[in-house]
């Protein structure tokens, strides 16, 4: 009762000293984790068609970080760098058949909400937050629900929904199935439930949404927002990959195996429909955030929340003739990042300057007063959520598998993959990344000054579990 008193004495006070009084006290922290969502949110403006108002009004009581990128193109290594604070290349968890707890270099790390929970906060988690095994955790005072697609499949029935042939998990379109019996939706619901409480202790909620991780299926009220004659696809150029050395060429054949490849998915005419159904998962899952913050609003603990919101990784959806992630491309690389922090001046403010999801975790220590943790690889943003155009001259690292990695400054990316080969793209005027300048020695000063972000050292792989079967034979250290 104490704090519901406390709130409305906060809520009563004029905005100066709420501020004052906020960054005196421990904020409770929404933590909403998305899986699989790239820049295809209206506030990033990935897609001109795409709807997430939710989402956009959180980026208008916030700051929108327009330039923030995952550490790894892929589920695992990515949620295990941001919640561990360690970069790939130095936790060696590149791949999703890996489980961290075993990686020997950081196996007994403390992660991000095991941290809130030994200083004293009261910690809890559902849907996917780590890759999996989330219950097993020590980071969590309170577990909710996470369930696997496998219900969805039965539903889809044996022919799937989307026309490709034996589809499997690489299926999309609307699933015969009621907004509520989605498992985001009965994530939401649990976390609904939390944010009416009232806690002795500040709390730490995570919130994992899974959508739209494969398959893209949603009820079909949400798909029918897109039809498919007015669906616009993503741009591309004939011969983009022309200018792609080697190793580049390799990264989009990985799919080539699966159902959902480039030439499969065109063959049979389904572009515009995974589109479509893309874009309906990125507004189901929106919807789902809505649910949220619609429920902390109306709670007591509005004023004294901190809301950060993240994507794992992008998402191709043709882009470079190549689908879903595992590239150093911007589509897999971007993703939606947004802090939003009562009382603070700073609302409705982008910041393009290049950040981590790695910077997640220090930054919400320095929010909430905790402890420094000198063993953190990421910076705080604290300076950029201050000022959004502040100078910031750390260009952020993605990796994939050892050696692979992809340096993004505020205006260049640049790829060096394990064998030498170089890509070097100006975002002035090259958003799609169509033209590779690597081989053009007047950059060669720009890509001198990037290579110095380039890890000198891999770590090598962490004990590995048994691959999934179409990616046995793929090696990503060479052409
Ligand atoms: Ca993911
Ligand atoms: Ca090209």
């Amino acid at each position: 009762m104490k704090y519901i008193a406390l709130m409305l004495a906060v809520i009563a006070m004029p905005s100066d000293l709420l501020a004052n009084k906020f960054s005196e006290q421990k904020p409770n922290v929404l933590f909403i984790a998305i899986d699989d969502l790239n820049d295809w949110v209206g506030c990033l403006a990935g897609h001109p068609q795409v709807k997430t108002p939710h989402i956009d009004r959180l980026a208008k009581r916030g700051v929108l970080f327009s330039n923030a990128h995952c550490q790894a193109p892929i589920c695992q290594p990515s949620r295990t760098s941001l919640l561990t604070g360690t970069y790939p290349h130095r936790n060696g968890v590149y791949t999703v058949e890996q489980h961290w707890r075993k990686a020997p270099l950081i196996k007994d790390a403390v992660t991000l909400p095991q941290y809130f929970r030994e200083q004293g906060y009261y910690t809890m988690g559902t849907g996917k937050i780590f890759h999996r095994k989330d219950q097993l955790e020590p980071a969590w005072d309170e577990w909710g629900v996470r369930r696997g697609w496998g219900w969805m499949g039965k539903r889809a029935g044996p022919n799937g929904i989307s026309g490709l042939p034996t589809p499997s998990i690489f299926d999309f379109g609307p699933l015969p199935a009621r907004p509520e019996e989605m498992n985001d939706m009965r994530v939401a619901d649990w976390a609904v439930d939390q944010i009416n409480k009232n806690y002795e202790e500040p709390f730490f909620l995570a919130v994992g949404l899974i959508t739209p991780h494969l398959p893209l299926f949603t009820p079909t009220e949400f798909y029918e927002q897109y039809p498919l004659e007015t669906t616009l696809l993503p741009a591309t150029l004939p011969g983009d990959l022309d200018d792609i050395p080697a190793m580049g060429r390799k990264f989009t054949r990985y799919f080539d195996t699966t159902p959902m490849s480039h030439h499969n998915i065109t063959r049979h005419g389904l572009w515009h429909k995974a589109v479509a159904s893309y874009l309906a998962c990125a507004t189901f899952t929106d919807h789902c955030v809505g649910r949220l913050l619609n429920a902390l609003d109306n709670s007591p603990n509005a004023n004294n929340t901190i809301i950060v919101l993240w994507s794992d990784h992008g998402f191709h959806i043709g882009e470079k003739m190549h689908w879903e992630k595992r590239s150093l491309w911007e589509e897999s690389t971007r993703v939606p990042l947004i802090f939003s922090i009562p009382g603070e001046q700073n609302q409705n403010k982008q910041c393009s300057r290049p950040v981590g999801l790695i910077d997640i975790y220090p930054t919400l220590i320095e929010l909430c007063h905790l402890q420094e943790k000198k063993d953190l690889q990421g910076r705080s943003l604290l300076p950029l959520l201050k000022d959004p155009n502040r100078k910031w001259d750390h260009p952020v690292l993605t990796t994939h598998h050892p050696g692979n990695h992809a340096v993004r400054s505020e205006h260049w990316r640049y790829i060096r993959y394990a064998n030498g080969d170089e890509e070097l793209y100006d975002h002035r005027t090259d958003q799609h990344e169509f033209t590779n300048l690597a081989r053009n020695p007047k950059y060669a000063n720009i890509i001198q000054k990037l290579t110095k972000s380039i890890p000198q050292k891999n770590a090598p792989y962490g004990p590995s579990e048994s691959r999934q079967k179409f990616t046995q034979e793929f090696d990503w250290t060479k052409p």
